[in-house]
């Protein structure tokens, strides 16, 4: 097969295939370019942090080299600073987003905004008695504008004192071990502040002091991932299983094809409701099928989620979409779009659609999306796509593949289905399981692609070794659209893939429900890890043990942006042992990585696997598993 070595994708293959033949130039082209990559940025050893830089030191110290850089700064500390930046990159992309969402559900609240409303209240009651908010005998709008509040409160500080968001998240034991290291933050944006001010030239330069600085800014990451979701679920609905497809081959000759790409719900749930309403005007230019809205990134999660909406691709091959030369709009927000579409969809009539004043493309049109005028807005971008049909040439190439795939499993439709089996112990149904042996216990998949692996190649061999070895597996981000792509997402996956155990489970649920469960549930978008954390911590309480016990690991297999090491940084802290597969950029400290591989396990119970081998990896989350379950049974 060709193009094998960048993708295993048969769409992307085909793709790749017409973008030599047109002459084009993709992500994969650049990356060639690109090589050799420099060893000391790859290793986390070049500091740039001042002017007087950059300082490139040599981790090997038998080896001749400046061991130091010009203000002293060893490369434990080098090393250990550009990993906090790096989070602390990922951290405001994420609070960046549920930032947006609380304050569009402040103003909701308010009754500000008609454009949006509170659609599931029982999801704001669920959050207000999180939060400890009074609800009995009280209007929804006035619990909406103190949960408001309360969000916006967990941003901006509440005057020193801990976020009220993080501690109802986890079981008290680990809140306790948060307690003991002294890294629970007083708000997002103060843990942010703090990151870039003691990772600044002559601040903290101690290594492990930086490391738990570090976690505090995940910690705060990981409270705006779970504000992300609480509050998207409150005006947007939470998700319940749905059906859909994914892959290339969602596109539609006959459609006006509108992707949708980057992160928040709030814009793409509108330019839905637009396609809807639009449908005749885009008959009315000639496509005979009205309008085809897709997605990409976690933009294409969310609304998959919630409404069903095809993925159309993941990250790495965003660019292949407009190759297609069926793609008439890429509406874009935040986060995880390659510049290089703009040139790709020059070539192309495909219109690129800006939407965030402070995310741009040079070349693409803007389409300023504001909260107040957001359907407006969204019908213009609409209109956009179907003036820019008018001009589509002919000849369009869309590969014909895709995937059936079943998603929308929140935590709430989880707890739904297992109750479903046992209305009085849902949890017990998975607890039952996991002792009787028939489920090792649980991976949550996360994460992006990285062209420095074959797109979606660990994904999927990470995903089937670790099936085949009975792990109940959970997917978001792009992972969980790479799974989908290649056809995990749906039942007879589980008699093509699973162990014998974790077909006895699903025989078993399947029977009790009198339909049938995918073998891999799609958790949604990467804020959405959140619902995994509140899905363990629920599993754990109920088997009173703490995280770190419960066994549970978390895999990256091809983990690319700041936000990745984030998530992989609270997933670690919160107790999961989490397997990277692209190694992060840390290796140039021994005393770093050490920390990260191994000593982080005696006070967190998790720790990293850094492991590019997908065989290799399984190997080593299915024997944490056992590890795991073998303590505990010598417990009891
Ligand atoms: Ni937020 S962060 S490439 S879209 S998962 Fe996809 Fe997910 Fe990584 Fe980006």
């Amino acid at each position: 097969m060709v193009f094998e070595k960048e993708t295993i994708d048969p769409a992307a293959q085909e793709m790749l295939q017409v973008a030599e033949e047109e002459g084009r130039e993709t992500t994969w082209d650049l990356r060639e370019q690109m090589e050799p990559q420099c060893g000391f940025g790859d290793t986390g050893v070049c500091c740039n942090i001042c002017l007087q830089g950059p300082c490139r030191v040599n981790p090997n110290y038998n080896e001749k080299g400046n061991q130091k850089g010009i203000c002293g700064a060893r490369d434990y500390t080098i090393v250990a600073r550009n990993l906090v930046r790096h989070t602390v990159g990922g951290t405001s992309s994420h609070s960046g987003h549920a930032r947006h969402v609380a304050e569009l559900f402040r103003e909701v609240a308010e009754g500000h905004v008609d454009s949006y409303e509170v659609k599931d209240k029982e999801k704001l009651m669920k959050v207000a008695d999180k939060l400890e908010i009074e609800t009995e005998d009280r209007e929804t709008n006035e619990i909406a504008k103190e949960v408001a509040e309360e969000a916006i409160g967990n941003f901006i500080g509440f005057h020193g004192e801990e976020l009220s968001w993080l501690e109802p998240m986890v079981p008290e034991s680990r809140y306790q071990i948060f307690n003991e290291c002294n890294i629970i933050p007083t708000g997002i944006n103060d843990a942010i502040n703090e990151a870039m001010h003691r990772t600044a030239m002559g601040v903290d330069s101690d290594p492990l002091n930086l490391i738990f600085g570090n976690l505090q800014t995940a910690l705060a990451d990981f409270t705006g991932c779970t504000i992300g979701t609480d509050l998207s679920d409150i005006i947007f609905g939470t998700p319940e299983v749905v059906e859909s497809e994914a892959n290339l081959g969602v596109l539609d000759e006959d459609a006006v094809n509108v992707i949708v790409h980057g992160h928040e719900p709030v814009l793409s749930e509108k330019v839905v409701a637009a396609a809807k309403k639009l449908e005749d005007e885009a008959k009315e230019a000639g496509a005979e099928n009205g309008i085809n809205v897709a997605g990409i990134c976690c933009t294409g999660n969310e609304l998959l989620m919630r409404q069903g909406v095809p993925l159309a691709t993941n990250f790495a091959s965003q660019e292949l979409a407009i190759m297609t030369g069926a793609v008439d709009a890429m509406v874009v927000d935040i986060q995880c779009i390659m510049p290089s579409i703009q040139s790709v969809a020059n070539c192309y009539h495909t219109e690129i659609i800006t939407t965030i004043p402070f995310s741009k493309i040079s070349g693409a049109k803007h389409i300023e999306f504001n909260d107040s005028t957001a359907d407006q807005d969204a019908e213009e971008i609409v209109r956009t796509a179907i003036e820019a049909y008018k001009e589509r040439p002919k000849e369009i190439n869309i590969p014909d593949y895709k995937s059936k795939l079943m998603a929308g499993f929140s935590f709430e439709e989880i707890e739904n289905i297992l109750s479903q089996v046992n209305e009085d112990d849902p949890l017990s149904v998975i607890n039952d399981a996991i002792d009787e042996g028939d489920i090792k216990g649980i991976c949550l998949f996360a994460g992006c692609n990285n062209t420095k692996v074959t797109h979606d190649k660990n994904h999927t061999e990470v995903a089937k070794g670790l099936v085949e070895n009975d792990v109940l597996c959970v997917a978001t981000g792009c992972v969980a659209n790479a799974l989908g792509k290649a056809g995990f997402m749906l039942p007879e996956a589980v008699e093509e893939y699973a162990g014998e155990g974790l077909k006895r489970f699903f025989s078993k649920l399947n029977e009790e429900l009198g339909k049938e469960l995918p073998l891999i549930w799609h958790m949604g978008s990467c804020v959405d890890n959140s619902r995994l954390i509140e899905f363990v911590t629920a599993l754990a309480n109920h088997k009173g043990v703490d995280i770190g016990e419960y066994p549970i690991v978390a895999s990256a297999p091809e983990p690319m942006h700041e936000k990745a090491v984030s998530i992989g940084s609270w997933c670690v802290t919160i107790g999961l042992t989490t397997h990277v597969g692209v190694l992060p950029q840390i290796t140039g400290s021994r005393l770093v990585t050490e920390v990260a591989t191994k000593v982080a396990k005696d006070v967190y119970d998790g720790y990293f696997i850094l492991e590019s081998d997908p065989e290799a990896a399984v190997e080593e989350l299915v024997a944490e598993l056992d590890e795991r379950t073998w303590v505990q049974d010598m417990k009891a």
